[in-house]
């Protein structure tokens, strides 16, 4: 009875405290970093936290947005001075890789680390991806390993492609935006990565992507104003313009060419040849 008492006498003090903060009107509204964002992993360690956010529901195959924050226990507040580094590793039956991945950096919110990670295979039963995280806390270094699950996009739908160049490289093409496609010119984005080995995967700069997107059902008709793929380095990605003139499905014929124009990979869409070997699919 007596510990029933106490759990009142706290519930009634709490709710005071939150009814007068609630009254005070110059309190500015506070903003959640991670808003719309989901928590897909949390690390729990001795005196602190690791939470690993995405837009989407799990990790897919493909482009990954990955926001991480790690908050110190003994101050309860997120960490801003952690210097965060990551190394996505698939185990595979035969032999370990990596993946694509950018650095992680707080520009936007000081608590908030972004990256993006572009994994080019799904786990499975027996062959799995690990995040291996590197951040200092508190003086410390700390690292930590997570075991995460890769899965297919449930669409079904091709944007992600790892292929072999004419030029003897293998590349890791990635679709990044439109997220939601409209009829209409959208801006149109993608990573582009080399594998030099199976540990490293470099960006690739100042290459360029042509962009032929093509309507298969309907005559395999195209559309006008779309703009090649060139990199920009404020963005350390590729930028173009993808026009869509109707819902449906759409195949986006892709050309890779190198700075000195030379093709190392897909062909022109013509009479006698409806499709590029390097392409991305969309459907809305
Ligand atoms: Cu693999």
């Amino acid at each position: 009875m007596k510990t029933l008492k106490y759990i009142f006498a706290i519930l009634f003090l709490s709710a005071t405290f939150v009814s007068c903060s609630d009254d005070d009107e110059n309190t500015p509204a506070e903003i959640n970093p991670v808003e719309g964002l989901n928590m897909i992993y949390e690390i729990p360690a001795t005196d602190h936290t690791v939470q690993i956010y995405s837009e989407k529901q799990n990790l897919e195959v493909g482009y990954n947005e990955i926001s991480i924050r790690i908050k110190d226990m003994a101050s309860d507040k997120y960490v801003a001075n952690a210097a965060p580094s990551w190394m996505p590793m698939m185990h595979m039956e035969t032999m370990e890789h990596s993946a694509p991945h950018s650095m992680l950096t707080n520009t936007e919110e000081s608590t908030v680390y972004k990256g993006h990670v572009v994994f080019q295979m799904a786990s499975n039963d027996t062959e799995y991806w690990e995040m291996i995280l590197n951040y200092s806390l508190n003086g410390q270094q700390k690292e930590e390993t997570l075991r995460v699950s890769v899965s297919q996009p449930a669409d079904g739908l091709t944007k992600t492609q790892v292929f072999m160049g004419t030029d003897d490289t293998r590349y890791v093409l990635a679709y990044v935006n439109p997220k939601e496609p409209k009829v209409a010119v959208n801006d149109l984005q993608a990573v582009l990565y080399k594998m030099e080995s199976m540990m490293s995967f470099p960006m690739v700069e100042n290459y360029k992507i042509t962009v032929d997107p093509r309507m298969p059902g309907m005559g395999n008709h195209s559309s006008p104003n779309n703009e090649d793929l060139t990199y920009t380095t404020a963005t350390k990605m590729y930028d173009g313009k993808l026009s869509l003139t109707m819902t449906g499905y759409w195949k986006i014929n892709l050309k890779l060419m190198n700075s000195s124009g030379e093709t190392l990979k897909g062909e022109d869409v013509t009479e006698a040849n409806p499709e590029s070997s390097l392409y991305f699919e969309l459907e809305f």
